[in-house]
């Protein structure tokens, strides 16, 4: 559907430095007809939302528009990096895109730009960088930092803009996030939007230390101060002004503390039956909107500010006839729509190493660890777009040794310490992701990871669902017991993650295998989640060939033949189910089919089908937790569409419904052991 042709003003969606000090400033009356634009297309959306033609939340930006519409007027759209909140429509409609397309996104209708999957004002535009937020308020800070340092790694002299309230500076990933920026000197400007509530709850409520935020820019070693946004807008856009081009001039982060209004209470549906009798109206007679339309009638006269807003108002009503003209979304395809599309084979040099000497497909004997350092050297070496890093990775060369080398040869910024921020650290990597770089993050121990849940599982594995864009994340998981490290250092995550969609997840058992899964996840376009046994690290070496089949990896592995049933397993626990097999097949005459996984996301069971099928007999065995644990969903998938098939019911074996105790007695009671497996498939058996 055709959209309605913009006024001629909002063809320019510049502001340039030099224009604002020009007499008599034309350019301010381009910032009001933004302003204008926002706040009366932001009134209109909350009246769709009463008529019910809007769902969800309509948290408008009524106040916020003298701190928006200026700075996303003065930053360079064809370079920079953003996030807006959820006060931050004016900055959207000049970032990118037709009213319209903003519209639609209101309505989720067929042409919105998240396909209606996502609703509200969670829409960007990852093209233009401008990065699609997610509720979690904070999450978004670590991106702008990755998307940022992204450009700026490509030579271009980007700037970010990473916007947060003030309720939302009590989050964890705030601190993480400045400090990130501070240590990597990434030129982010962070800007609180200190409306002085979040939700129901004044800042006096949320800070014991008082309310002037700022200051915390001190304590990051960098500068920071306070603006007011509902005074003076020229006076506003100058500040801002000197302050991005300083930025982007040092490469150094900056915190500003933007004293702002609310005007609309939090959200359509706010009683604001918690404001204090006369605070709106306190809060209106602050409103910079009118003071600026007043401002500049003095200096133009009233006709062309009439005039503007003439055309803005009869803009903005074709847009809503456009757009609620347009289609209700389709369902179909949706479930298509989870993951970005199959990425085409990286032309690797057909080697394990890349070096001119090794080019020939040479064979290395390596453990699984030397394999996986083996397979980030070549990464490294031939894909200019990669980068590693991780606590402790460097110099020490990771907690397990896995890239040891790797700082020396490659050095800084492509290898390098994280700090203790696993959130803002996977963060900063969804940003990267999202601008073409392809991080791979390593977490000293699966465990960890926890702290990274939503970037993980909320940011990165919904980003193609709800924008459409592509987050190549490799996120690698030593993981597993056995070693006695305890509760925390032991567990097995793959249920716990895979419970969520849009992760892909490989779980390689061999040096070979954990060489190949390395390369296949890192050319995914997907985030994927590399599970790294840490008692496979170091088991045993074998001989590790450039494989032209690495993708195979992606689908299970028949380890063994036999008759009596189909055995599925992954990880370490493919040696004892090996061991097991012999057993059985020395003991009792009955052979299995024996499968190694590899691939727990997607899963790929036709192998595993077939075998069954013939078999009519299924043991699933893994290391994690039994209830709610991996085999759950194998034994479910595989009995719902074999049932006819089977002569017996599944056996599941796996470990305790208990955390990972300490003790070596009590880690083995813990998790499956060969005499465990042996005994539970014998009386199995019967
Ligand atoms: C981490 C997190 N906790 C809770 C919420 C629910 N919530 C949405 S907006 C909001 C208030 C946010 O206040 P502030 O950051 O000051 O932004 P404002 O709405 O005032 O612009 C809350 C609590 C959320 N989105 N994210
Ligand atoms: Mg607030």
């Amino acid at each position: 559907m055709a959209f309605p042709t913009p006024p001629g003003i909002l063809t320019q969606r510049d502001v340039r430095v030099a224009e604002l000090d020009q007499t008599p400033p034309d350019a301010l009356l381009r910032v009001y007809a933004w302003m204008q634009l926002a706040r009366t297309a932001d009134n209109r959306i909350l009246d769709l939302f009463r008529q019910g033609l809007v769902k969800g939340t309509v948290t408008g930006g009524q106040g916020n528009e003298g701190l928006v519409v200026p700075l996303a007027l003065l930053a360079d759209k064809t370079t920079d990096v953003v996030s807006f909140t959820h006060r931050g429509f004016g900055g959207h409609l000049i970032w990118s895109g037709h009213l319209c397309d903003h519209l639609n996104q209101y309505f989720a209708n067929a042409a919105s730009p998240t396909r209606a999957r996502e609703g509200n004002i969670h829409h960007g535009d990852p093209s233009h960088r401008s990065l699609p937020m997610i509720s979690h308020l904070g999450a978004m800070l670590s991106n702008v930092c990755g998307a940022t340092d992204s450009q700026r790694r490509l030579g271009r002299p980007a700037v970010g803009f990473a916007f947060f309230g003030d309720g939302s500076s009590s989050t964890g990933d705030i601190h993480e996030s400045l400090n990130l920026a501070s240590l990597l000197s990434l030129p982010v400007l962070f800007v609180i939007e200190n409306n002085r509530y979040a939700y129901s709850t004044p800042v006096s409520e949320q800070f014991a230390a008082g309310t002037e935020l700022w200051r915390r820019a001190a304590g990051y070693g960098i500068e920071g101060f306070a603006l007011d946004a509902t005074g003076d807008v020229a006076a506003t856009a100058n500040t801002l002004a000197a302050v991005i081009e300083k930025v982007r001039a040092t490469s150094r982060p900056v915190l500003i503390e933007v004293h702002t209004l609310r005007l609309r209470g939090h959200a359509a549906y706010d009683t604001c039956d918690y404001l204090q009798p006369g605070e709106s109206d306190a809060f209106f007679a602050r409103d910079p909107l009118p003071k600026f339309r007043a401002q500049l009638a003095a200096t133009f006269g009233a006709a062309p500010l009439d005039a503007i807003d003439a055309e803005l108002g009869a803009f903005l009503e074709a847009c809503v006839k456009t757009s609620l003209a347009t289609p209700r979304p389709n369902p179909a395809g949706m479930e298509a729509g989870l993951y970005a599309p199959p990425s085409a084979p990286l032309p690797w040099i057909p080697s394990v190493g890349s070096t001119i000497e090794n080019r020939e497909s040479r064979i290395e004997n390596l453990n699984a660890a030397q394999a996986l350092n083996a397979a980030l050297r070549k990464i490294l070496t031939e894909r200019p777009e990669s980068l590693i890093l991780g606590q402790d990775i460097a110099t020490y060369g990771g907690a397990f040794k896995v890239t040891e080398g790797l700082f020396a040869d490659f050095g800084r910024p492509r290898v390098f310490n994280a700090p203790l921020a696993e959130s803002s650290c996977t963060g900063y990597c969804i940003g990267l992701a999202l601008n073409g770089h392809r991080p791979i993050e390593e977490f000293q121990f699966a465990d960890f990871s926890t702290e990274a849940i939503t970037q993980i599982v909320l940011n990165a594995a919904t980003m193609h669902f709800r924008s459409g864009a592509a987050c190549p994340l490799v996120l690698r998981l030593p993981c597993g017991g056995g070693l006695t490290f305890g509760s925390f250092h032991s567990q097995e995550l793959e249920s716990f993650f895979l419970a969520m969609p849009g992760l892909k997840a490989l779980y390689p058992s061999t040096p070979q295998d954990a060489f190949n899964a390395l390369l296949a996840a890192y050319e995914d376009h997907n985030p994927v989640l590399l599970f790294e046994h840490k008692a496979l690290y170091r088991r045993g070496r074998a001989p590790v060939a450039w494989d032209p089949n690495y993708r195979d990896v992606w689908s299970p592995k028949k380890l063994r033949t036999g008759d009596h049933a189909t055995f599925v397993t992954y990880g370490e626990m493919t040696y004892l189910a090996g061991e097991a097999c012999d057993y059985f097949a020395a003991e009792y005459e009955k052979t299995f089919d024996l499968f190694d996984l590899r691939a727990l996301s997607p899963l790929k069971l036709d192998a595993i089908e077939t075998s069954l099928a013939r078999t009519g007999r299924l043991i699933v065995l893994h290391e994690g937790r039994l209830t709610h644990g991996f085999g759950a969903e194998l034994v479910a998938r595989l009995a719902e569409k074999h049932f006819d098939a089977l002569k017996s019911a599944p056996l599941r074996i796996a470990a305790l419904d208990l955390p990972v105790p300490f003790a070596p007695e009590l880690e083995a009671a813990f998790r499956p052991t060969k005499e465990k497996i042996v005994d539970r498939i014998a009386a199995w058996l019967g």
